[in-house]
């Protein structure tokens, strides 16, 4: 059941019906307002189905049986690698790389590319406002190698200081020495979408290889790897209707292709003698032992749904619907309410960070809780970013295709009730 493009689609058919878990009740008897998709998103009932149909009907080992369900498991799987690598409009299927999830991804790359090509000296170019995950790896790597990480400032508004910078020079700057970059697509903390496509190009002009932590942006807007250009993309399949423990890397083939194999053991070898090994071709020299198999096929199904709905238009929805909070939320900060990002529909995907007066974050996400509004309170895996903003926590509320204003009212409404409870003015 999916509709044709245009104004509000979660409105024009019930999208709703589709997410089996939107339809349960909280203990206090509220209906479940689900804003945290930016920690992971609900599943629909097809991807449900995927995974039990597998279960039930064809569960086998891949890559080895000839009996008919081991065929039938292999091809499901190297289907859904097919699917994720037309939605990204990737060159061929061998450039996806299952891993575990985004994390997974930013890892391989940080010890198959980074071992290899990485040395004392070189810089490592990253944002202030990245995720825990697409900063972590490269400390551990510039421990490893003696490279050195820089930073992309962010303004007030976590905006990246690209303009300013442009007058100065100062990416440039930054740029030179550069060996890789690595950058988020969209801001899991305030929803900024980058300049993704300005910054590969830049960095490509030094000779530095990028990749996109693509984790918020995938699940969110139509992403075209080859027209970003981006050398590697990873994201999570949980946070785009998927089931958790499945994501890939994308990578061109040649980068792929000179990259030593990242963990190793069945699967991934051509041939084993006791003193050495040769390893498989593309993709499956990254994918050593077992896969997920199970998540990977539903991730397939996943991926079928978004490319049913519309990539545009699951970002004309959140864009319409970002609009009509921004317009909610205005009557409230003459009461303290404090928002953060670029507070504009065309510059920021479905993610709504904020403050309310002097209400600690994770009291006004109890609040809300017991309207039965699941929203996040903290630091967001982005610590450094609330230290540069000089805040403790922010609540953050995040939108889906699911969504629609009546969970935003559901949010203005909880938000009302913690005024009334803290007695703001
Ligand atoms: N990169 C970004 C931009 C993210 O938002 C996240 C998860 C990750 C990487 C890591 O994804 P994982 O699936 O490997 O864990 N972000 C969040 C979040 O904002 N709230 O919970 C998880």
């Amino acid at each position: 059941m999916i509709a044709a493009a245009g104004g509000d689609l979660a409105a024009e058919r019930d999208v709703r019906a589709d997410f089996p878990i939107l339809h349960e009740r909280t203990s206090r008897g509220k209906r479940l307002v689900y804003l945290d998709s930016a920690a992971t998103s609900q599943k629909p009932q097809v991807v449900i189905d995927a995974l039990d149909r597998y279960y039930r009907r064809y569960n086998a080992n891949i890559h080895r049986g000839v009996y008919e369900i081991a065929a039938r498991a292999t091809d499901a799987f190297e289907e859904a690698r097919a699917k994720v690598a037309h939605f990204l409009n990737a060159g061929e299927p061998a450039e996806i790389i299952w891993t575990r999830n985004a994390t997974e991804a930013i890892n391989l790359v940080a010890w198959s590319w980074g071992g290899a090509n990485l040395h004392a000296g070189d810089a490592i170019l990253v944002s202030e406002l990245e995720h825990h995950s697409n900063l972590v790896p490269w400390q551990l790597l510039a421990e490893r190698t003696g490279a050195r990480l820089r930073f992309i400032p962010v303004d007030d508004r976590g905006e990246l200081q690209l303009d300013t910078l442009d007058t100065l020079d100062t990416l440039d700057t930054l740029l030179e020495g550069c060996a890789l970059v690595a950058i988020a697509h969209v801001s899991n903390t305030l929803g900024t979408i980058l300049p993704v496509a300005e910054i590969v190009a830049r960095a490509h002009a030094v000779g530095a290889v990028v990749l996109v932590d693509g984790a918020q942006a995938a699940p969110h807007m139509p992403v075209d790897v080859r027209a970003l250009d981006a050398d590697f993309y990873v994201l999570s399949a949980h946070k785009m209707l998927g089931p958790t423990g499945i994501g890939m890397l994308y990578g061109k083939r040649a980068l792929l292709e000179s990259m030593p194999p990242f963990l190793s053991g069945g699967d991934m070898i051509r041939s084993v003698s006791y003193e050495r090994s040769t390893f498989n071709e593309l993709p499956w020299k990254f994918e050593a032992g077992t896969s997920n198999i199970a998540d990977a096929i539903a991730f397939g199904t996943a991926i079928d749904y978004l490319a049913a709905y519309g990539m545009e238009n699951v970002r004309a929805h959140e864009r319409a619907l970002l609009a009509y909070a921004f317009d909610r939320l205005a009557a409230l900060e003459k009461r303290g309410l404090v928002l953060y990002g670029p507070h504009d529909p065309d510059r920021c995907s479905g993610v709504i960070s904020m403050n309310f007066a002097d209400i600690h974050a994770h009291d006004l996400a109890s609040i809300l809780d017991t309207e039965g509004v699941c929203i996040r309170a903290g630091h967001h895996c982005t610590m450094p970013l609330m230290g540069r903003l000089d805040l403790a926590a922010t609540a953050r509320a995040s939108f889906y295709l699911y969504n629609d204003r009546s969970d935003v009212d559901s949010l203005v409404a909880g938000l009302e009730k913690a005024a009334a409870i803290f007695r703001l003015a």
